[in-house]
């Protein structure tokens, strides 16, 4: 069987773009009964940036736990565990340190960003961070992985590893993974400039809808989204160069299951105005479920730990899947 797996860190909140990127797609390839699904939450990947205190990465492991399970995730049809509790995957990543080059690791450009200017005092995981990412993956011969647009390169090295690993040992031993990135949404920007992509890190709040947002502030947000002072086009192709206006109309696509042209069809002409307002209707109407369900489970921390384990553990190791080989 083919096998698909993705992973999202608990590095505290959980945004809309996680939501449609990732996590909603997550749900659909489990739901599609066509793949094997393993859903990661990699803590150790958390840390790459700040080391965070135990206690607080408890507390966002099992929130990210809550919104896996509220958007949709369900623990009978798909695996979702603790990266930290499968040692397996570190292993494998020490081998994977020797096998990818300093050179294809510096020239990723996540860690151009997130090292910035100042990149002998960011930290050896930061840089060896999509070695860990393509054990997490390789690990399971996982032949699929959903992921966001800001993903792809980190895919593309995780195929090169394999590629060299298989190469110098004269092995087909990994598979060479297929990045899935589809749909409306595969880049969900921020909501006041249209050319970055919304993060969860983003020191400003309302450049971001969060799942745990109230349907007020999901709405407030919305209608101060930036925009221009254009109706919208009747062709998605004439959203090229509105990076704000196109936005807006991929999250509305996405959140419909539909593509953006058909959103076009219908609201073609229309002032943004007017679109925030049923925009902002079916962010409520779809987020509003998912962010009850995450409170519900805020409060009983002890289910989401009856359901996956203790201590923001997910899976006991017995149920983990096999690591070995086919
Ligand atoms: N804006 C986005 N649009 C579409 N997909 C996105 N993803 C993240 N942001 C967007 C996808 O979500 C999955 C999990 O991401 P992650 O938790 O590993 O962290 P990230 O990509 O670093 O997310 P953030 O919000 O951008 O965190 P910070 O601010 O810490 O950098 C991935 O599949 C990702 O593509």
């Amino acid at each position: 069987t083919p096998r698909v797996f993705s992973g999202i860190q608990p590095s505290g909140g959980l945004t809309l773009g996680n939501y449609l990127g990732a996590m909603k797609r997550f749900v659909t390839m489990q739901d599609a009964g066509t793949h094997e699904t393993v859903y990661c939450m990699v803590d150790l990947h958390a840390i790459t940036a700040k080391l965070l205190d135990p206690a607080e990465l408890r507390d966002n492991t099992r929130e990210l736990c809550a919104g896996f399970i509220a958007a949709g995730i369900d623990p009978e049809k798909s695996i979702l565990f603790n990266q930290s509790q499968v040692p397996e995957h570190t292993q494998l990543a020490w081998i994977f340190n020797c096998v990818a080059r300093m050179g294809w690791m510096g020239r990723m450009t996540q860690w151009k960003d997130k090292a910035g200017k100042n990149a002998e005092a960011a930290s050896l995981g930061l840089f060896a961070y999509p070695a860990l990412m393509a054990a997490d993956i390789l690990i399971y011969h996982a032949t699929h992985v959903p992921v966001g647009d800001d993903q792809k390169q980190h895919l593309e090295l995780t195929r090169d590893i394999a590629a060299k690993f298989n190469h110098d040992y004269g092995v087909a031993f990994f598979p060479i993974t297929e990045p899935v990135i589809e749909g409306a949404a595969t880049r969900v920007m921020n909501l006041q400039d249209g050319t970055k992509k919304m993060s969860k890190s983003d020191p400003s709040d309302k450049t971001r809808i969060n799942l745990t947002d109230s349907a007020d502030a999901i709405a407030r947000k919305i209608r101060k989204a930036k925009t221009d002072p254009d109706p919208l086009p009747e062709a998605a192709a004439d959203l090229e160069g509105r990076p704000d206006a196109r936005n807006l109309v991929n999250i509305y696509a996405a959140l419909a299951d539909t593509t953006p042209q058909q959103v076009l069809d219908q609201h073609a002409g229309a002032l943004f105005g007017h679109f925030k307002v049923a925009l902002a209707d079916i962010a409520v109407d779809k987020l509003a479920p998912i962010s009850t369900e995450m409170a519900r489970l805020k409060n009983d921390p002890a289910e989401i730990d009856r359901t996956f384990g203790s201590r923001g553990r997910t899976r006991p190791r017995d149920r983990r899947p096999d690591p070995e080989p086919d």
